[in-house]
């Protein structure tokens, strides 16, 4: 885990006790510091380790307290925590700001930043293929489901200093102020969580822009052909030159030399879009292009993101359960034809606008979750429609429905959260469910 001296003695309280707030409680405690931990859930409270304290943060006396670090998943635009923190005069924080400062006692290092709505975790899981490949020491943490403190720190080695790569989300960058990137790429912009953004997307926009206003030097890396990311990247080509810095810093990853057709598990024009930015984010660590096109080629890919379960009797099966809003499902929508296209779930958006370009490749939609009525007064007037609400029903009445050549598609464009526990739980049971399916059919077909 990560330790810091200048967290000894220092008294933090810490709201939400999940992944993140856990490996914080058990890095503070490691560094000597004293801790005030609260969840509502009791069986996160019973798992803190020895040496916490446990009290409600809303009803505690915090004076001369150093932080409250709070979990990403606590919604601090309506929690009252915000007027806690005020009223103590206390900094609200989450556990990326709590590696900015430990920073100062890491062996020499640099961090890499990641964000953007979709392709994050992409992007950085294949900065961090490409950096191994090359033998550099580096490590993945933050949104990709892997809380930074929890990770044991890195130490330079003959290729340079270690690289810390992160995926940020906005709600991990909302409790952050002093991450100072020493690469810092922003992929794309399209709304989502506006929920946490009062339903104003420029909020959200201003959100991911914050990376970057935390950076005192360094690189700026952008996505290539998103309008919102080229905007911020004008904005600050502008800042740049007005301030005498010249403009070379802000990169738009667009690189020619490169080739997608080397690379088997990284397809699509969003994946190019995600090995422009991954490439030019290596290219400013100093590897060769050599280097970069090896890792792009070997790179396998992450599981819930277009995902092929398998292919039976002719019917391809897809899980990507990972695309949580309708920008994220345009590409599966684009990439296959004939498709049986599972969507739904917790809506985030009211339309599904960058959707509907692609749905003359669907055969027909399987709606499912909450989102059921809404898409079907906009999916309905354009495709056939059925109504299954469960995930099971959908796929079993897809695969009642699909001849071979035809794709079964898990892209839901939705949140999973009003009937899974994650987008992983909701991209297991699909897998499960398929490969119950095939595996009796197979069964079936031997007995006949
Ligand atoms: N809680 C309270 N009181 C409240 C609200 C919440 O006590 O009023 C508690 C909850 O009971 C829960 C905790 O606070 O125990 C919230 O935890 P969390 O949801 O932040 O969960 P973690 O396991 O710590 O996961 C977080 C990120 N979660 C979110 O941003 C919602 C994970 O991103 C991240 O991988 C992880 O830290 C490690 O860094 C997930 C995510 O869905 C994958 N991210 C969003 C996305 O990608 O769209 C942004
Ligand atoms: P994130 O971590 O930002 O959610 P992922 O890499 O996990 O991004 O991909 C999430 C979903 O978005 C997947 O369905 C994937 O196919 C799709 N996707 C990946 N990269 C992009 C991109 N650059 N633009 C649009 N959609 C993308």
């Amino acid at each position: 885990m990560i330790t810091s001296t200048a967290f000894a003695d220092k008294k933090f309280a810490v709201l939400g006790l999940a992944r993140s707030g856990m490996a914080v409680v058990e890095a503070l405690l490691a560094s000597g510091a004293h801790v005030l931990a609260w969840d509502t859930r009791q069986d996160a409270r019973e798992a803190v380790p020895a040496g916490t304290v446990i009290g409600d943060i809303l009803q505690a006396d915090l004076t001369g307290y150093a932080a409250i670090i709070v979990s990403p998943g606590v919604p601090i635009n309506r929690h009252p925590v915000r007027d806690i923190a005020a009223k103590y005069d206390v900094p609200l924080i989450g556990d990326i700001e709590l590696f900015a400062m430990a920073r100062p006692n890491l062996p020499d290092h640099k961090v890499v930043g990641i964000t953007g709505t979709n392709g994050k975790s992409t992007t950085t899981a294949l900065v961090h293929h490409i950096l191994q490949g090359v033998g550099v020491n580096s490590l993945m943490g933050g949104n990709i489901g892997l809380p930074i403190m929890g990770q044991t720190p890195l130490e330079p080695n003959d290729k340079g200093p270690a690289v810390y790569v992160l995926e940020l989300s906005s709600y991990q960058i909302d409790l952050t102020h002093s991450l100072d990137c020493d690469i810092a790429a922003l992929l794309n912009i399209t709304p989502d969580h506006l929920e946490r953004y009062n339903d104003d997307f420029a909020q959200y926009v201003a959100s991911k822009e914050r990376i970057f206003d935390m950076q005192s030097a360094g690189v700026s890396v952008f996505g290539g052909s998103d309008y919102e990311a080229g905007r911020v990247a004008s904005k600050l080509r502008a800042i740049s030159y007005n301030e005498g810095h010249g403009s070379g810093n802000v990169q738009c990853g667009s690189a020619t030399w490169l080739k997608q057709d080397e690379w088997p598990n990284l397809q699509g024009p969003h994946n190019l879009e995600n090995a422009e930015v991954a490439a030019t984010i290596c290219y400013k660590l100093g590897l060769s292009r050599i280097q970069i096109a090896s890792g792009l080629r070997s790179f396998s890919g992450l599981s819930h993101r277009m995902e092929v379960v398998t292919q039976h009797n002719g019917v391809t099966f897809v899980n990507d359960s990972k695309a949580t809003n309708p920008a994220s499902t345009a590409p599966a929508l684009a990439a296959y034809k004939n498709i049986h296209w599972i969507v739904g779930g917790l809506p985030k958006t009211d339309n599904l606008d960058e959707c509907t370009p692609h749905y003359g490749n669907v055969k027909k939609a399987y709606l499912i979750g909450e989102a059921a009525p809404a898409f079907d007064k906009l999916i309905g007037p354009h495709l056939p429609v059925e109504h299954n609400e469960m995930l099971c029903s959908a796929i079993m009445a897809a695969f009642e429905n699909a001849v071979t050549g035809d794709v079964i598609l898990l892209s839901p464009a939705c949140a999973s959260f009003d009937q899974f526990r994650d987008f992983e739980a909701r991209g297991d049971a699909f897998k499960a469910v398929v490969n119950k399916i095939v595996c009796e059919q197979g069964v079936r077909e031997v007995q006949l």
